[in-house]
């Protein structure tokens, strides 16, 4: 019995000490970016925001979040890691912005949360949103709310403008934008997470639209200038989003979920 006791004694205080390590090795902040095919971009992407967080001596991880690249991104992304260890990042088979949002995003350490997108890596939203975090849980960087300005391409703005009034119709949803930039205080949203089942590109709707209902949510304008031309075309991506909006209608307003 004591000696049980003793090796479980010795076990719990292992286990604790991994656990202090841990927290006093966390960042502060952990950024999340999916990233699919972006050799082209990724490194000086990457660079430029690494030089921008280091400009401002935050303490930060930088997750890249990759899932079915058939370009050198994952290599790419191997060296990055090897010469920077405060990056880090994961690989799945299938492609899915969703899945690599969300895994990325419990895979993070840092109290604060910021998932950014390899075209945007926007610090002016990191400048803005970080002192919010002090009076809400999420901020949402918004290129459709009042003072934003958004320079994709008018197909592309107008794709944006019907989600989101379907989102409006359809769930209610209060905010103006669902994609894109957003930082939180990672343990207030935990539980919100862990309620979404939409993948794909819905997730990160299902994500915000969840947490305008049960957390402290403040969008802010945000000026969007992508790095590059989107690299998915839009319109095989309408009827899966279709689809998994049909879903996310029958499970928060017929299930009540
Ligand atoms: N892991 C992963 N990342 C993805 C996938 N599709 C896109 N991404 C990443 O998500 C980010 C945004 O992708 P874009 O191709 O710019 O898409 P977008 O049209 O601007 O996205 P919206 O915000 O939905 O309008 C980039 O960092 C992409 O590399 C995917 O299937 N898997
Ligand atoms: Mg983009």
């Amino acid at each position: 019995m004591g000696e049980r006791g003793g090796r479980y004694r010795d076990a719990d205080e292992g286990s604790l000490s991994v656990l202090r390590a841990q927290l006093l090795l966390a960042p502060r902040i952990s950024i999340v970016i999916p990233v699919y095919n972006e050799e082209a971009i990724i490194a000086s992407a990457a660079a430029d925001l690494i030089a921008g967080l280091d400009t401002r001596k935050l303490d930060y991880e930088v997750i890249f979040a990759e899932n079915g690249s058939r370009d050198r991104t994952p290599q790419i992304l191997e060296e990055l890691v090897a010469t920077n260890p405060r990056l880090r990042w994961f690989h799945n088979e299938t492609p899915n912005y969703g899945s690599a949002l969300k895994r990325g995003i419990l895979e993070a350490r840092g109290q604060i949360v910021i998932c950014d997108e390899i075209d945007l890596c926007d610090l002016t939203f990191y400048d803005a949103a970080l002192p919010r975090l002090e009076h809400v849980d999420m901020v949402v960087g918004s290129k459709a709310a009042r003072g934003a300005s958004d320079e994709r391409p008018f197909v592309r703005r107008l794709a944006t403008w019907s989600l989101n009034k379907t989102l409006r119709v359809t769930l209610g949803f209060m905010g103006t934008d669902t994609h894109g930039l957003k930082a939180f205080r990672r343990q207030a949203l935990l539980p919100v997470l862990e309620k979404c089942g939409a993948d794909m590109d819905v997730f990160a709707s299902e994500f915000v639209i969840r947490a305008w209902q049960s957390v402290r949510v403040e969008e802010i304008p945000i000026q969007l200038h992508e790095k590059r031309r989107p690299s998915i075309h839009l319109f095989k991506r309408v009827p899966n989003v279709l689809k998994q909006v049909g879903r996310l209608v029958y499970v928060i307003r017929v299930k009540g979920e």
